[in-house]
């Protein structure tokens, strides 16, 4: 079989969108003129009352990034004790528990969706027990009203790490709305970003001040500091890129969704791959393209094929491999054992996060799927 030349260029997994040069060196002209960098300037006024609008949150927080976002969120909602989450997730979602003195409590993902499976959450309720941390796994809603039932039976609070859901709604609903509070990322790897940054949206109106407090050290005008805070405060030049990128957004969206559905197309003709589509009553970002590789029907495993797509210049990633539950930090726990998380262990083996982002053309797409399918090809000879 002939072979394919590989890209001439590396194939990211993502590159990040960028306004325009000139929108972004008029931006900068403004944050010099004011002469104003950080700590709730101009341009974080306005970019918070333009998101607040854009995602339809009654109430929303700005910070530097998304990991700090959740930490004082964890603070604000004032939990302890254990706090159930998903291994199959960013470090960061269980070191915001470490770092608040919360012991993180590793429940089973569903094979579908990748999210927490609310079936297995009840048997992990403790009286130490205080909420409930799932992860709308790559824009893919959770089971909210399960959730939301369970927490609503044993008193729990629900915070969303919607780090990968900006824009997504569920049956209408802008998805921070539901659940007491939810994190938005907005690292350069987002779909939307502000280089680095994050936000919070939230429930209860009176988090707002808490929140402001807490990531400005506490300070309440200039003598007074109320609580130990830290400095978790969105700049200037963040917030002027938030601006701009609410702007080309829902462009960037639609451009994924149409490479989306190319993959989808070609992916469901090459023998042991596997992808999720998209849920009924859910209006997807398209942040990320996962597969799911089986073994014996494709004929690799997915760490070989991670392999073999860098000889063609595709730097794919394993999104998320390993799974939080197996880091040094968190492995000795009773929940963070494999017999706990059985579909979680088979997931974290087996996805495989292909390159998606706008600038990409329908023919590297097509010559992404290509590669894959010769690979598969030329294994079975
Ligand atoms: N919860 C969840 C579920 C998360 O996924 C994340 C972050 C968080 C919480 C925490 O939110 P933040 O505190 O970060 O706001 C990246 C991001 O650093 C991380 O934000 C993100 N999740 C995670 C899924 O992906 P890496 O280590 O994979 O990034 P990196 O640098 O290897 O970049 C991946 C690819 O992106 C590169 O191969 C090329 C491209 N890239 C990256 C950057 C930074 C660019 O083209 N330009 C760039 O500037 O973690």
């Amino acid at each position: 079989m002939k072979n394919l030349a590989p890209f001439t260029t590396p194939i990211y997994v993502t590159r990040p969108l960028l306004p325009s040069r000139d929108d972004m060196v008029r931006k900068i002209d403004e944050i010099w003129k004011s002469c104003w960098l950080t700590n709730n300037g101009p341009q974080h006024q306005l970019f918070e009352l333009a998101l607040e609008k854009y995602l339809g949150a009654p109430n929303i927080s700005l910070f530097c990034n998304g990991t700090l976002a959740l930490q004082l969120a964890c603070q604000a909602l004032r939990l302890s004790g254990e706090v159930i989450t998903t291994p199959f997730t960013f470090p960061a979602t269980p070191h915001v528990l470490y770092w608040n003195n919360i012991k993180p409590v590793f429940c089973d993902i569903e094979e579908y969706t990748f999210n927490l499976n609310p079936e297995c959450i009840e048997p992990l309720i403790t009286p130490e027990t205080t909420a409930i941390l799932p992860v709308h796994a790559f824009g893919y809603p959770c089971k909210i009203d399960e959730i939301q039932a369970i927490a609503n039976r044993h008193g729990l609070r629900v915070i969303y790490d919607a780090a990968h859901c900006f824009g997504v709604e569920f049956n209408n609903e802008p998805i921070g709305n539901f659940g007491d509070a939810s994190m938005f990322s907005f690292h350069a790897t987002k779909i939307f970003h502000t280089m680095e940054g994050g936000a919070l949206t939230y429930k209860d109106k009176n988090l707002k001040e808490q929140l402001e407090l807490s990531k400005n050290f506490g300070f309440k005008g200039e003598e007074l500091v109320l609580v130990p805070g830290i400095n978790a405060k969105m700049n200037e030049m963040q917030a002027a890129m938030g601006l701009l990128m609410l702007n080309i957004v829902k462009k960037e969206s639609e451009r994924r969704k149409q490479l989306t559905f190319i993959y989808r197309k070609r992916m469901k003709s090459i023998p042991g791959i596997n992808f999720r589509k998209d849920l009924s009553g859910v209006k997807h970002n398209y942040y990320n393209f996962a597969i799911r590789i089986d073994e014996k029907e494709f004929g690799m495993d997915r760490n070989n094929l991670y392999d073999k797509l860098k000889e063609y210049n595709i730097f794919t990633r394993k999104y998320f491999y390993p799974l939080c539950s197996r880091f040094e930090c968190y492995r000795t726990q009773p929940s963070a054992s494999s017999l706990n998380l059985p579909v979680a262990e088979k997931v974290t083996g087996q996805v495989l996060s292909l390159p998606l982002y706008g600038d990409l053309s329908s023919e590297d797409i097509n010559r992404v799927c290509d590669i894959i399918s010769f690979i598969n090809k030329n294994l079975k000879g």
